[in-house]
């Protein structure tokens, strides 16, 4: 195995361990709280089985600014609460109409569409409630509290992930060019990414200039990954990925394959992964960790 690739299944294995630890903990509180078939659903939503990715973004980019205590976990627990939000919501009729995801079935398969979208509003006040611990167990100032929580609801708001969404809905039968291409990618995708690697450098109260490292690493990753994304929806089965493929060509999508090239999508992905860990080592942060898991997100197969 490339040592690339066994650096990043290593962060990725302990990030699953650290943060699935954490998610389990507030699925029980949150069952208790809300009892019934909502608690039950909202569990499903929350313990369904990711790569964890955004996870180990955090906990990398966390250590690569000098950070040692476990307690960071919750802050990755808090990114993949909105990142779980995001695929109850992606999932529902009105936007991708899925039935599969992670290997399962989807939230409103499994529960209903009025359930599986209160589950998925639930989720993001959960996400609060989780930074807000976890900024606690670290010793954080409330100044740093406030950061934390404007990178994480920003990047997931109409500057982000929701505007990126909206413009993706949009563009379904038009065909965009690369420029509005990466608009939407950016939002959709790489603002959560990118706030993984920013919340981890303010988790380990970094300097601005090592913010400003990460948060360059992250976006070129960020866009990285959905490009990535784009290649596995035309080459990947849908067992491997966990999820339906090939519904960009489905839904008439704009995608990087499409304007690319399967090859001329994969060599962007590389570009950008290669430029990300570039940034890195031009701000003098360690590349290890970090490079390995921009080394995983344009190789993955799932
Ligand atoms: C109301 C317009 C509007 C939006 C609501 C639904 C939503 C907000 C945003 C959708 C964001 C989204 C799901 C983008 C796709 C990102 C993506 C490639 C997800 C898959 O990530 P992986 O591969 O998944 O890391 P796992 O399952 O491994 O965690």
């Amino acid at each position: 195995m490339p040592e690339a690739t066994a650096a990043a299944l290593e962060v990725l294995g302990e990030a699953r361990a650290a943060v699935d630890a954490r998610l389990q903990a507030w699925a029980g509180r949150l069952a208790r709280r809300t009892g019934g078939v909502p608690g039950e659903a909202l569990a499903y939503a929350l313990l369904s089985p990711g790569k964890r990715v955004r996870a180990a973004l955090v906990l990398a980019a966390y250590r690569s600014a000098g950070g040692t205590s476990p307690a960071v976990a919750g802050v990755a627990a808090a990114v993949e609460t909105v990142h779980a939000y995001s695929l109850v919501h992606d999932d529902l009729p009105c936007m991708d109409d899925d039935d599969l995801r992670r290997g399962r079935p989807t939230t409103h398969v499994a529960y209903g569409v009025p359930t599986a979208t209160a589950v998925g509003f639930l989720l993001v006040p959960v996400a609060a409630e989780v930074l807000a611990e976890a900024a606690g167990e670290l010793g954080l100032d409330a100044a740093t509290l406030g950061r934390l929580a404007e990178e994480l609801f920003r990047a997931g708001g109409i500057e982000g992930m929701v505007g990126g969404q909206w413009l993706d809905l949009e563009a379904e039968d038009l065909v965009l060019d690369l420029a509005g291409l990466k608009r939407v990618h950016r939002g959709k995708t790489g603002a959560l990414i990118r706030a993984s690697c920013v919340l981890g450098g303010l988790a380990a109260e970094a300097d601005e200039g090592t913010l400003a490292a990460l948060a360059a690493f992250g976006e070129d990753v960020g866009l990285a990954f959905q490009i990535a994304d784009d290649v596995l929806d035309v080459t990947a089965t849908s067992e491997a990925l966990g999820k339906t493929a090939g519904k960009d060509e489905a839904f008439h999508k704009s995608t990087y394959v499409r304007l690319l090239g399967v090859d001329g999508a994969r060599e962007e992905a590389e570009r950008l992964a290669r430029q990300a860990i570039g940034r890195l080592a031009a701000a003098g942060l360690p590349t290890g960790a970090l490079g390995a898991l921009a080394d995983y997100i344009v190789h993955r197969h799932s």
